[in-house]
């Protein structure tokens, strides 16, 4: 497409979304994450222009736009340039001199499913323009500049989590990420364990309403404990003992939701020991608290999820289900045995239907690599 449009031949880049296994509000805390990079992803095909022209063209919104290389916009529009405009402001704002250029993207990370669809948008535009300014940063510091396009440019307050997976992903792994200081362990996922992916239909967003309230309220929590004794700056400095001690001073909100923050990282770390070890039914556990956690004390479920994921501990197969990504729709992560995978994922489909109405979208999956240029 981009050669029949542009007339000439684009570098290409890919780049994954994903799905987290465990930890939930918990990377702007400074805490642990455990993210798989999935088989959906984000083609950018780039190749330079003399005209002096940024044009950008989605073949998903079957969309072109065009700017002015030397004064791009600098403030999003809420229209889906705002990602690729995003990755060049940041770029120029660390003082790279954009060139023209024209950019192909062409995606099928589900959008608003709550899998990362814009991460991966930033992080294969950024890949492709650093590679036409001959420039190459390594994972994480390209992950951190792409958090800052969510931050900086388009408005969405989130962690590194989403990111840092689609630059850093590798097969047949899941990672697990310390957000303080983006050191990462990766843990092989057995072959006979599939990423089953639920579709609540329920659309996802994280640039307003919940999700920032949710933020606000947590990060309340910490203060008030900072307050006492200080060295808390982010919930992952807090304990459960300080939670006892000071909660009485917090809203009974702030201290659910620090309560869901503490106990997540712990249970994030203990999944990742345990599938480390091959101990899958631990991580089943794990994910099943780390569910309820996350519905029942940090609010950040719906019913359909709620609903998605006790259809799914019915099945024969399951390991481990919970409600994945920043919360309130999208979808449910399931851990199934390989070999009842295609069963589950029908029966499922099929449950949840019945009970809502709504045809949920059902995904086999595996771990996949992260970003990366297609030769
Ligand atoms: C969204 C955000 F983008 C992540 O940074 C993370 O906070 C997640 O929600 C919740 O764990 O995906």
């Amino acid at each position: 497409m981009h050669l029949a449009r542009f007339h000439a031949e684009p570098s290409i880049f890919a780049a994954p979304g994903r799905v987290n296994l465990i930890g939930e509000h918990t990377d702007y805390a400074e805490g642990f994450v455990m993210p798989v990079a999935i088989d959906f992803a984000t083609l950018a095909g780039i190749s330079p222009r003399s005209d002096g022209k940024i044009v950008l063209y989605s073949e998903n919104y079957a969309q072109e736009r065009s700017f002015d290389a030397a004064a791009p916009p600098t403030a999003a529009s809420k229209h889906w340039t705002d990602y690729p405009l995003g990755v060049v402001a940041i770029l120029a704002g660390e003082g790279h001199k954009i060139p023209g250029f024209s950019l192909s993207l062409w995606g099928d990370v589900p959008l608003g499913s709550g899998l990362s669809s814009s991460a991966a948008l930033e992080v294969a535009t950024a890949l492709a323009v650093l590679s036409l300014i001959g420039v190459s940063y390594p994972g994480p510091v390209l992950a951190r500049l792409c958090q800052r396009v969510e931050n900086e440019f388009v408005g969405a307050n989130c962690g590194i989590m989403d990111q840092f997976i689609s630059a850093n992903g590798k097969e047949n792994h899941a990672l697990l990420l310390d957000c303080r200081d983006l050191s990462f362990r990766l843990a092989p996922i057995p072959a006979n364990v599939a990423l089953v992916i639920a579709n609540t239909m329920v659309k996802h967003s994280i640039a307003g309403g919940d999700y920032p309230t949710r933020r606000r309220e947590s990060e309340a929590a910490c203060a008030i404990i900072n307050g006492h004794r200080g060295g808390v700056p982010f919930l992952r400095d807090a304990t459960l003992e300080d939670l006892e001690k000071w909660g009485g001073e917090m809203e009974p909100k702030s201290y659910l939701r620090a309560k869901h923050v503490i106990t997540e990282d712990l249970r994030t770390v203990a999944a990742c020991e345990a599938l480390l070890k091959g101990d899958m039914a631990e991580v089943g556990r794990q994910m099943g608290e780390a569910h309820k956690s996350y519905s029942q004390d940090f609010e950040g479920s719906c019913v359909e999820a709620d609903l998605m994921v006790e259809l799914a501990n019915e099945l024969p197969g399951l390991i481990g289900a919970r409600l994945t990504g920043g919360g309130f729709g999208g979808c449910t992560i399931n851990l199934v045995e390989a070999s009842q995978a295609k069963a589950f994922a029908e029966e499922l489909g099929r449950r949840y239907a019945a009970k809502t109405g709504i045809e949920p979208q059902i995904h086999v999956c595996h771990a996949s690599g992260g970003a990366h240029r297609i030769e």
